[in-house]
């Protein structure tokens, strides 16, 4: 007969075996993109698709909300993918000269 039971219980004689998965769900960080005057809307909006995945007119709409509200969410990932992003988009302004800042903020 087969024996279906598990944890501590599982009829080896005393032998416990810890099958309860201790797998913790990593902390999400919403990647925010700040306004600024110089940046021009277009390279933000091409940094938003290129960076970030979102299609042209998505990119639009969020540049538009950052453009308005001072600040706006381009997307939420791991610390480290977050991370690597944000600096990726901050080289890429930096190195066309134009001054956008990229902030994380733990969901
Ligand atoms: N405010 C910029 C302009 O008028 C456009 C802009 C939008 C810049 C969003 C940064 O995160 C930004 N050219």
């Amino acid at each position: 007969m087969t024996d279906k039971r598990q944890n501590s219980d599982n009829g080896d004689n005393g032998v416990l075996l810890e099958t309860r998965q201790k797998t913790k769900k990593p902390s999400l960080y919403r990647v925010l993109m700040l306004n600024d005057d110089y940046t021009p809307m277009e390279f933000v909006v091409l940094v938003l698709q290129r960076f970030f995945g979102h299609n042209h007119e998505m990119a639009q709409q969020i540049m538009l909300h950052v453009h308005q509200r001072g600040v706006g969410v381009c997307g939420v990932y791991s610390y480290e993918v977050a991370e690597t992003k944000a600096a990726q988009v901050m080289d890429f302004a930096r190195q066309n000269e134009h001054p956008l800042q990229l902030q994380l903020e733990k969901e």
